[in-house]
């Protein structure tokens, strides 16, 4: 017979894992707490947006393999893919790990296994088996695991497959069981740790980026002091054989690396300097950012009597996806906006925005006076622009890298 495994939370991580068990041969039994993304899954169609999805969703939800559903239910593997968001002044919130450990309490049963997904502070794993204890729940006699998720957003159905995974157990025994369900469907090496080292390699991966892309956003503050293509210096600099600056933009976004630094700066206070300093720093590059277009919009109030208008391509996160979450480009925007500026949002990846009337790419460049080029979407690229327009670019959108 299949083993049966209890997905909780059928988001970004959650539903692709789902879909491609379901393809597997599993039997997924789906959790959501939104009912219309349960009955939108149930009809075999998505809520999201991801290459492939779509076409793994339907095989499932129409082989009968995957059943979405608000409550959990008994099932072999439980994994646990909630959202792992910060409270105010970054402090992490688990709260959505404990509410779905607290859901499946009543279904788990003794040999099952229980993975936590979700990127997680340190000590959330731990945190998993002590909720469970407290809700009446024999711990030992169940094999409970972290294995952090690992998938770049917009090629997630590949890289559930291929990525080497990092399981972490709270037990050598619990390591051991995780490890071999992870290998029934992964490609890429499975490799074993214990459960607060897992939590810590994710965070590291995150942090490592954010701070790579610090430098970068430093070195373009300080090229545009210098008066330096910072493109061109990042391409010949990459030419030295152990070099390998990452790009400058208008800031980091999304819901990984702009959050999960974050986990480990609460947790190590001063000692967390370096990782404290790339978040401040990516944050700043997009207040600088805004600086500057503020700047060049009032140049050109004084200089031609009117208001500038500003064509701001891009609201995503980063290029060719439609997620706006946490993107620094959706905040300029919005901060323009707000601050009374002309502003024409251009996001060729979406038709509609509550805030703003989305122009496209095209009839922008003929309105805007200024052209502030914030995500490197493939639309923007080459894009012919009279001379007579006022170019900021934060992405190096047509530079060859
Ligand atoms: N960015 C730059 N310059 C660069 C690269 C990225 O400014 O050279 C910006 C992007 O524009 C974006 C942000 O960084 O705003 C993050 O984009 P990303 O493509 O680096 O990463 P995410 O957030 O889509 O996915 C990351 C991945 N982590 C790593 O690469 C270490 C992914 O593997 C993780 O699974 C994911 O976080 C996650 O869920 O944690």
């Amino acid at each position: 017979m299949s083993k049966k495994v209890c997905v909780i939370g059928l988001g970004y991580i959650g539903l692709p894992t789902a879909a491609l068990l379901a393809n597997r041969g599993y039997d997924i039994h789906g959790v959501d707490v939104v009912k219309s993304t349960v009955d939108t899954i149930n009809r075999g169609e998505i809520h999201i947006v991801e290459p492939e999805l779509d076409t793994f969703v339907q095989a499932a939800v129409n082989s009968g393999k995957l059943k979405a559903s608000l409550t959990p239910d008994i099932a072999d593997i439980f994994i646990i893919a909630v959202p792992t968001p910060f409270h105010e002044g970054y402090v992490p919130n688990v709260d959505y790990v404990v509410s779905a450990t607290k859901a499946i309490t009543p279904y788990v049963k003794a040999g099952d296994i229980v993975i936590l997904e979700s990127t997680s502070p340190v000590g959330t794993t731990d945190l998993v088996e002590e909720t469970l204890k407290e809700e009446g729940v024999d711990t030992s006699k169940l094999y409970i695991a972290h294995c952090p998720e690992r998938v770049l957003p917009g090629q997630i159905m590949r890289e559930l497959v291929e990525n080497d995974r990092i399981v972490g157990g709270i037990t050598p025994e619990a390591t051991e069981k995780t490890v071999e369900f992870y290998k029934t469907f992964v490609s890429g090496e499975v490799l074993s740790t214990d459960a607060r080292t897992a939590e810590m390699a994710k965070l590291t991966e995150n942090s490592f980026r954010d701070t790579n892309i610090a430098f970068a956003n430093e070195l373009s503050i300080l090229c545009d002091k210098f008066g330096i293509d910072v493109w061109e210096l990042i391409k010949l600099t990459n030419r030295h054989p152990r070099v390998n600056v990452l790009q400058p933009g208008a800031g980091v976004g999304g819901h990984c690396i702009a959050v999960d630094p974050w986990f480990i700066v609460h947790a190590g206070g001063d000692d967390a300097k370096i990782i404290r300093a790339a978040r401040e720093i990516n944050t700043y590059k997009t207040e600088w950012s805004i600086e500057k277009i503020k700047n060049a919009a009032l140049t050109f109030e004084k200089e031609n009597g009117r208001k500038a208008k500003v064509a701001c391509m891009g609201l995503a996160f980063k290029p060719d996806i439609d997620d706006l979450r946490e993107a620094p480009a959706l905040y300029i925007t919005n901060t323009l906006k707000a601050q009374d500026f002309e502003v024409l949002a251009v996001e060729p990846n979406i038709s509609t925005h509550s805030n703003f009337n989305i122009v496209n790419h095209n009839d922008a460049l003929v309105k805007a006076d200024i052209i502030v080029y914030l995500v490197a979407h493939k639309e923007f690229k080459n894009l012919k622009v009279n001379n007579d327009k006022i170019i900021i670019d934060f992405c190096g959108i047509n530079k060859e890298k």
